[in-house]
């Protein structure tokens, strides 16, 4: 499907699930670093890597916030071709990423079946919009296969939930009572609507925060997924209410994660500075020096160099932010 097609799947369906998008080539720097976020299969199934016990009873659990401790990473949120898609979806040039996080679920962890919701109360400070300028676009990013026995999203076209009011934002499988006015149970029609985002590595599906999704369970012996998820837009547009709506959405699908503290917020971690937003450099380039920057571990000499040279790279670079490594 090439950029224009997906731009039309998108506004019809506020979703567009693009399998293999990036080449495996593409992918191949991140996967070699993924060791450094997370625990393999067997890793964690054989209770060997001691990072394991992170990932049981909370599915938010396995969410790494941006950015990450893999460079490598942390620039497949914004690989060239996942820029593009969201230019095309937005029709705009100007945009900001506000969020990343990566995400690995493992079979058996903990119970990764969420209700239907849409994103809206943790990612705009009020209900989504579809006007032109003020859209912004959610991606996951499959780093592996995720076949449907790897808890694939599902996601529900705008043709069947349109008409839906902001609240209820999350919506229960037909039979599971509502706990409060944001929780209600679903028409039995919208889970049947449902929609497969499962690919190989490399699908994006890419959804507005308005579209109702939800993630699902795990049932691979043995298995592993894991994502990156970026969100962008225009600034001006969004806005961050922490990870509230993960929460709740966990609430509402039953899950114990409902007692966690709250996460943090990565939307501020990095951000461009002012000089990004005078067009002499775009904000898409200032993550890619900022990335690479923020990513320093002691004793990476290569990483240490990067971020030496974009200090005095000017606008943009990591010095002109004034912000230190960490
Ligand atoms: O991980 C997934 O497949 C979906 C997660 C999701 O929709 C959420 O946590 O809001």
């Amino acid at each position: 499907m090439d950029l224009t097609a997906a731009a039309q799947a998108w506004r019809t369906d506020g979703f567009v699930i693009l399998p293999g998008f990036l080449p495996a080539e593409e992918l191949t720097s991140a996967l070699g670093e993924l060791d450094l976020l997370f625990p393999s299969a067997d890793g964690f199934h054989d209770g060997t890597d001691p990072r394991h016990e992170r990932f049981i009873g909370d599915e938010f659990a396995g969410i790494d916030t941006f950015p990450f401790a893999s460079a490598e990473i942390s620039l497949a949120a914004v690989n060239h071709r996942i820029l593009a898609l969201a230019e095309a979806l937005l029709g705009d040039d100007d945009l900001h990423l506000y969020g990343a996080e990566a995400w690995a679920k493992y079979t058996g962890a903990c119970d990764y079946d969420q209700a239907l919701h849409r994103d809206y109360l943790n990612h705009t400070v009020l209900v989504p919009s579809t006007t032109p300028g003020c859209q912004q676009v959610e991606m996951f990013v499959f780093l592996n296969d995720v076949p449907e026995e790897l808890g694939p999203p599902h996601l529900v076209s705008r043709k069947h939930t349109a008409h839906l009011p902001a609240v209820p934002n999350w919506l229960l499988p037909p039979g599971q009572e509502g706990t409060d006015r944001f929780v209600a149970e679903a028409d039995p029609q919208l889970y049947e609507a449902e929609v497969s985002g499962a690919g190989p590595a490399g699908t994006v599906i890419a959804f507005e925060p308005g579209t109702y999704h939800r993630g699902t369970q795990l049932s691979a012996p043995r298995g592993r997924s894991t994502a990156c998820i970026c969100a962008s837009g225009r600034p001006a547009c969004s806005g961050d209410s922490g990870s509230v709506g993960r929460r709740r959405a966990s609430r509402a699908s039953g899950s114990s994660s409902s007692a966690a503290p709250p996460r943090g917020n990565c939307r501020s971690s990095v951000s461009p500075g002012p000089d990004t937003l005078t067009g002499r450099l775009r904000p898409w380039q200032a993550w890619h020096c900022a990335i690479r920057g923020a990513t320093f571990r002691p004793g990476d000499r290569r990483v240490r160099k990067r971020s030496a040279d974009m200090g005095t790279r000017g606008p943009g670079g990591l010095g002109s932010h004034g912000r230190r490594n960490t």
